[in-house]
């Protein structure tokens, strides 16, 4: 077996998504959704050897799930919890651009995870470990989880990145702030939206409004010992700051109809050039190619591509057919 790349860990849930207002009803669709699972599929499908470390319940979500990942070629590190139920998730759309999420995982199974799940899975050889801001937000001992993890892969070389991924329907800004401002000593490349990099910093938004705030804090964190700070601008595209400078890359124009898990294919893009030793630019450059594919198709990751698809967008003429 290939040695592991990239390590990620979270929680993942059987998300039921509609595709009108959940209060009429109606049919709902069965996917495997999670932040950092969504990475991680990403990164499969371009080839790259990545493990998942989760939890899930001794149900037939959590069957479900691992199916779902297994199919996907991720390596798992799965324990499945009997006296936990997996957690759920519905996705509505509740109007053509108004998706609301309602999630049922409190003491689920996922949200237990802790340090000991997580130990086993860091194995020598890994490259990157990747995180996301959920994951803190979940339990005591997820949060134990992710310090640790954070603290030895850093100690140990290991390349650390962390999207801040805020999610207001599991913690406040507040919390959040306290929480990761305590783990970046141990991250060297941080993943946020704009209006989510103040998390990082005690340079609150909601006291410093102004448009000069992401590059001010973005500089504190290359300041701080963070090698490169992503930001997502959505369909402005992204930026990043790093030792070798700022880089900015517009988005590519395709016709935007799901953009829920838009910024882990993205996250996912960035990591994989990162992991084949492109320059920024480039992992930029990929990074934008995969929000693409993520937000021009249904679903967290269905639509994402393989390797060989990357360059589709540049190959076709969009809105014609392949013959
Ligand atoms: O990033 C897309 C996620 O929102 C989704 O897959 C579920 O991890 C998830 C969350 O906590 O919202």
């Amino acid at each position: 077996m290939l040695p592991v790349e990239l390590l990620t860990f979270g929680e993942t849930m059987v998300s039921l998504r509609s595709r009108g207002p959940l209060a009429q009803g109606g049919t709902l669709t069965m996917h495997a959704a999670g932040s950092e699972s969504n990475v991680a599929i990403a990164l499969a499908r371009l080839g790259h050897c990545v493990r998942w470390t989760g939890c899930v319940g001794m149900d037939p979500q959590g069957d479900f799930i691992e199916r779902q990942l297994r199919s996907e070629s991720v390596e798992l590190s799965l324990r499945r919890d009997g006296d936990r139920s997996t957690g759920v998730m519905f996705l509505e759309q509740r109007t053509a651009d108004i998706g609301r999420a309602f999630y049922y995982r409190s003491d689920s199974a996922g949200s237990m995870i802790g340090w000991a799940d997580l130990e086993p899975a860091l194995e020598a050889g890994t490259k990157v470990l990747h995180l996301s801001g959920i994951t803190p937000a979940l339990s005591s001992s997820a949060f134990q989880a992710v310090q640790l993890a954070a603290q030895r892969a850093y100690e140990s070389g290991v390349v650390v990145s962390l999207d801040v991924n805020f999610r207001n329907k599991l913690w406040t800004r507040e919390h959040a702030r306290k929480v990761l401002t305590s783990l970046i000593q141990h991250i060297h490349i941080v993943i946020a939206s704009d209006d989510e990099l103040d998390l990082l910093s005690e340079m609150s938004s909601e006291l410093h409004p102004s448009d000069s705030l992401v590059p001010r804090i973005a500089n504190e964190l290359l300041e701080g010992g963070v090698q490169e700070v992503v930001v997502k601008l959505g369909a402005d595209g992204a930026d990043v700051y790093s030792a070798a400078g700022f880089h900015h890359q517009n988005a590519l124009k395709v016709q935007a109809s799901d953009t829920v898990g838009a910024g882990d294919a993205f996250a996912a893009g960035y990591l994989s050039a990162l992991l084949d030793g492109e320059p920024v630019e480039n992992r930029l450059r990929r990074g934008t190619i995969m929000g693409a594919f993520a937000v021009s198709t249904e679903g967290d990751w269905e639509g994402l591509p393989r390797r060989s698809e990357l360059e589709l967008f540049n190959n076709q003429l969009l809105g014609g057919t392949e013959r």
